[in-house]
């Protein structure tokens, strides 16, 4: 929790919530029957998920996964130490999983759908072809002098080769750390560094809801201050004319072209890293969360099977980037890995209308659709006439990323699912790999807005956040934390296990720690009530206060900054930030531009702030910490309820926020 800040936790009303049935229909259309018979037969497996968690754990890995050695050890440490370690003597390759054992069973089933921006611009990717192309490019990498156990940058749109690339850095035993599109050259320069990267990939330019993204020049802009990177891979995907550098810059096709459809994939510990994804956590710097092989791809497997019930012939259609971990979860390794159809979507709901979504879902007779509240918002408000297709193959409709208000959650059910579609709720992280809070879709009655039940194997704890007390039995609220170690957590914070062990694992004596609140409800539902840190969710996008409240600060003439998350009706979370200028700086309004500029340089665009105050001073304590609780209170209306103010330096302050806050300027 932040400097003068504790919020006590909310104590929320029992209001009066539906409970939903699994639609009969699910089972009607469904190819076979679910993966689990019943509510029972969940409750009886997770039951052995905890109490013999060994056993459990030692099944599913030789079930779903394709191991090179056997492992001997299921789980090696725990939290105490932070050196938690899965099935350690086993050996196996994620790209052999995701790839090589599904083109030899059926070498022309689908892998990927791509559905490019525009319409007839897409194409189909069988396994075999897959296992070519990510030979080949494997083959490039190392001859770019990529070794087992470094890192490869992936700056990449949402088209087949960023998958391509996922799987051949894993096919040689490189470490992908890929970095979301729409990051700036500011931030791209700062993941490279920090991962001790010297190869990147990208493509000349993006191409998104009809607009052009200059990914080489900001990868370009990036490596200006990247001496260490020795080798670009540039991938054509409009073919606009872009500079490249002699020496460093290559074509991927003019190099791929040179090598065999055929490289064997690497043998790896299941412990070894299998890739880094900076996420935001409270502090100002980015955290490279590391994942590794044989757990991470155990969470991608079981919780693609259970929670989104795929069967095989499904076909799945994630719309989340593959720069976040949802991408990396559900665009690239669960249906991978379970050897199904996964649609890679490079467009936007809105582009060429908002039927966008519910076009693709019908021309490729989508089985499972997943996508962030905020897209549904989004699509809600522009009518229910767009929702112009049947889509009678869809089984499972997916939310992930934020919280789904109830309306949104029934909207989902009726409008888009025709009340035929099972829908799950899913509450997972960055660094929890995979699904941890979640319904199994043909398995568990929902209530919209609670994500449900705990998936196998992971225990939850609801804990007083002053006391450090765990809180039993039902109908309590407090933060979120889990007793034991699962597959897919995240093993450390890339050259920072120090600040792992602070930010999870130190906070709460012997549990992970989330740094959401949540509530478990009379029949043990959690209710996920929203993050207790200075983390804000814009669009489902993490974003934290402090980085943006650092880019502000780079602004010479900010003399203090103070990021706030405000309740948006469209994102979610807005960014709203707090600004005292030095003296003699230029107008507030010229600021505004510069400050929304500074944001945007630093971070990207998606993180600007909707709304920037400029003050004379912050509310602060005497010891100097801002008490961003104040402002919070003042955006949101609840100024007649500060609580004690007098712990201010200056409590005068207050009353000129309290005036800027309501002209809006
Ligand atoms: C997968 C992903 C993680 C944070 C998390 C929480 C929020 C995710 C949610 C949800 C309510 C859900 N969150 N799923 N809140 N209901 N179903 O989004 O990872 O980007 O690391 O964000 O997102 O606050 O702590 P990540």
């Amino acid at each position: 929790m932040s400097e003068g800040d504790t919020k006590p936790p909310v104590v929320h009303e029992a209001a009066q919530v539906d409970t939903y049935q699994v639609p009969k229909a699910f089972f009607d259309k469904h190819p076979g029957k679910p993966h689990l018979e019943s509510l029972n037969a969940y409750q009886d497996l997770y039951k052995q998920s905890i109490e013999q968690p060994d056993k459990f754990w030692a099944e599913q890995a030789r079930k779903e996964l394709s191991w090179e050695r056997d492992f001997k050890t299921t789980l090696q440490g725990g939290f105490k130490n932070g050196d938690v370690a899965w099935f350690p003597e086993g050996r196996l390759n994620a790209s052999y999983n995701c790839v090589d054992r599904h083109a030899q069973a059926d070498p022309d089933r689908a892998a990927i759908i791509y559905e490019a921006d525009e319409t007839a611009d897409g194409r189909i990717i069988s396994y075999s072809e897959l296992l070519r192309e990510v030979s080949k490019l494997a083959w490039v990498l190392k001859d770019l002098g990529v070794q087992k156990g470094d890192t490869v940058a992936l700056y990449l749109p949402m088209i087949p080769e960023a998958v391509i690339a996922f799987l051949a850095c894993t096919r040689i035993g490189a470490v992908h750390s890929v970095v979301f599109a729409g990051f700036s050259a500011d931030s791209l320069r700062d993941r490279i560094i920090d991962a001790k990267t010297k190869v990147v990939l990208t493509t000349d330019e993006g191409k998104r809801g009809g607009k052009l993204i200059g990914t080489k020049k900001i990868v370009d802009d990036a490596l200006k201050q990247c001496p260490n990177v020795h080798s670009c891979l540039v991938y054509k995907r409009t073919g606009a004319e872009v500079p490249m550098k002699e020496g460093r810059d290559k074509w991927w096709g003019e190099e791929t072209e040179k090598w065999p459809n055929y490289i064997a994939p690497e043998s790896m510990s299941s412990e070894d890293p299998l890739f880094l994804l900076y996420t935001s956590g409270s502090t100002g710097k980015p955290k490279g969360v590391m994942h590794t092989t044989g757990g991470y791809l155990l969470g991608a497997a079981l919780t693609g099977k259970y929670v989104f019930d795929i069967h095989d012939g499904d076909r799945f259609f994630c719309g989340g980037d593959v720069g976040w971990i949802t991408g990396h979860t559900y665009v690239v390794y669960a249906p991978l890995v379970l050897g199904i159809t996964t649609v890679v979507f490079e467009g936007t709901p809105a582009y060429p209308s908002f039927s966008r979504y519910w076009e693709v879902i019908e021309k490729h007779k989508v089985t499972q659709f997943y996508v962030a509240p905020t897209a549904l918002r989004l699509l809600k408000r522009a009518g229910d006439d767009h929702v112009n297709q049947e889509m009678k193959h869809l089984r499972v409709l997916g939310s992930v990323g934020e919280p789904i208000a109830a309306e949104v959650w029934k909207w989902y059910h009726e409008i888009v699912g025709k009340t035929q579609a099972h829908i799950v709720d899913t509450y997972w992280q960055t660094e929890t790999g995979s699904h941890v809070i979640t319904p199994m879709a043909g398995v568990t009655p929902t209530k919209p807005g609670s994500a449900s039940l705990p998936f196998f194997g992971i225990e939850p704890a609801i804990i007083d956040p002053v006391s450090g007390e765990e809180l039993h039995g039902n109908d309590v609220e407090g933060v979120l934390a889990f007793k034991k170690p699962w597959p897919s957590m995240a093993r450390t914070v890339w050259g920072a296990h120090k600040r792992y062990m602070d930010t999870y694992l130190n906070v709460y004596h012997g549990v992970y720690f989330t740094g959401d609140g949540a509530g478990r409800d009379h029949e043990g539902y959690y209710w996920i009530r929203g993050r207790v840190d200075d983390v804000v969710n814009v669009s489902g996008h993490r974003l934290s206060t402090a980085e943006i409240e650092a880019a502000l600060i780079e602004n010479a003439a900010v003399a203090e900054a103070a990021v706030v998350g405000v309740a948006d009706e469209l994102t979610g979370q807005a960014v709203n930030a707090f600004v005292a200028l030095k003296p003699d700086s230029k107008s507030p309004d010229e600021m505004k531009k510069e400050l929304v500029a500074q944001v945007r340089k630093s971070i990207g665009p998606f993180a600007s702030p909707k709304a920037i105050y400029i003050v004379s001073d912050l509310p602060k304590t005497r010891s100097g910490k801002i008490m961003r609780r104040i402002l919070r209170k003042i955006l949101s209306g609840e100024e007649d309820s500060l609580g004690d103010t007098s712990t201010l330096s200056d409590p005068s302050v207050v009353d000129e926020i309290i005036k800027v806050a309501k002209e809006g300027r």
